[in-house]
C-alpha cells in the first residue's frame, strides 16, 4: 500500500458474462464515480490467442480451457482506466474473485453469484499489478 510514484493505469475488462447482463455501462459508471479517468474502451470479441497470452500466469491450471472458452463466448468491454493507484483501487471496486463471497458494494459482491460451472463467473478483470497492467493494456490496446 504504497502512495508513491504517479499516475497509473490499469485494464479492465468487462467479461462476457458482464456484458451478456448489461452490466458494462454500470462498471464504467462506477470507473467514472470513483472518480478514475477513462483513457481507452473498445467493445470487442477476443481471439483465443490473446485470452491465452492474458492468461499466461495460468497456463496449466485446471480452469484456463473453460475460463479462455467463456472469455471468447461474446463480446468484451476493454477498459483502460487511469489514476492515482488506479490498479489497487479497481482491485477494490471489483471485489473478492469468489462473487458469492465478494462483499456487498463491490461489483462482484453486487451483482455476481455462483452458477455451479466449469469456471467462476465474475463480471470483471483487472489487472493485479502495475507490472501486470503494462503488460495486458500492450496486449489489448498496442497502440496506446
Ligand atoms: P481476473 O484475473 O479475471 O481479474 O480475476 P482475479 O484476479 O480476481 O482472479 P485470478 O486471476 O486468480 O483468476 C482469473 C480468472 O479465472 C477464474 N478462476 C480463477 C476460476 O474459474 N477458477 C479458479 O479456481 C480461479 C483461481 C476467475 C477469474
Amino acid at each position: 500500500m504504497t502512495d508513491a510514484s504517479s499516475t497509473q493505469r490499469t485494464l479492465v475488462l468487462v467479461k462476457p458474462d458482464g456484458v451478456r447482463r448489461g452490466l458494462a455501462g454500470e462498471v464504467l459508471r462506477r470507473i467514472e464515480a470513483k472518480g478514475y479517468t477513462l483513457v481507452a474502451v473498445e467493445l470487442r470479441r477476443a481471439d483465443e490467442a490473446l485470452l491465452v497470452e492474458h492468461y499466461a500466469e495460468h497456463a496449466g491450471k485446471p480452469f484456463v480451457g473453460p475460463l479462455v472458452e467463456m472469455m471468447a463466448s461474446g463480446p468484451v468491454l476493454a477498459v483502460v482506466a487511469e489514476g492515482h493507484r488506479v490498479v489497487e483501487g479497481f482491485r477494490s471496486l471489483a471485489g473478492a474473485t469468489d462473487p458469492t463471497l465478494a462483499v456487498p458494494g463491490t461489483i462482484r459482491g453486487d451483482f455476481g453469484r455462483a452458477w455451479g460451472r466449469p469456471v467462476i463467473e465474475n463480471l470483471v478483470h483487472g489487472s493485479d499489478s502495475p507490472e501486470s497492467a503494462a503488460r495486458e493494456i500492450a496486449l489489448w490496446f498496442p497502440g496506446l
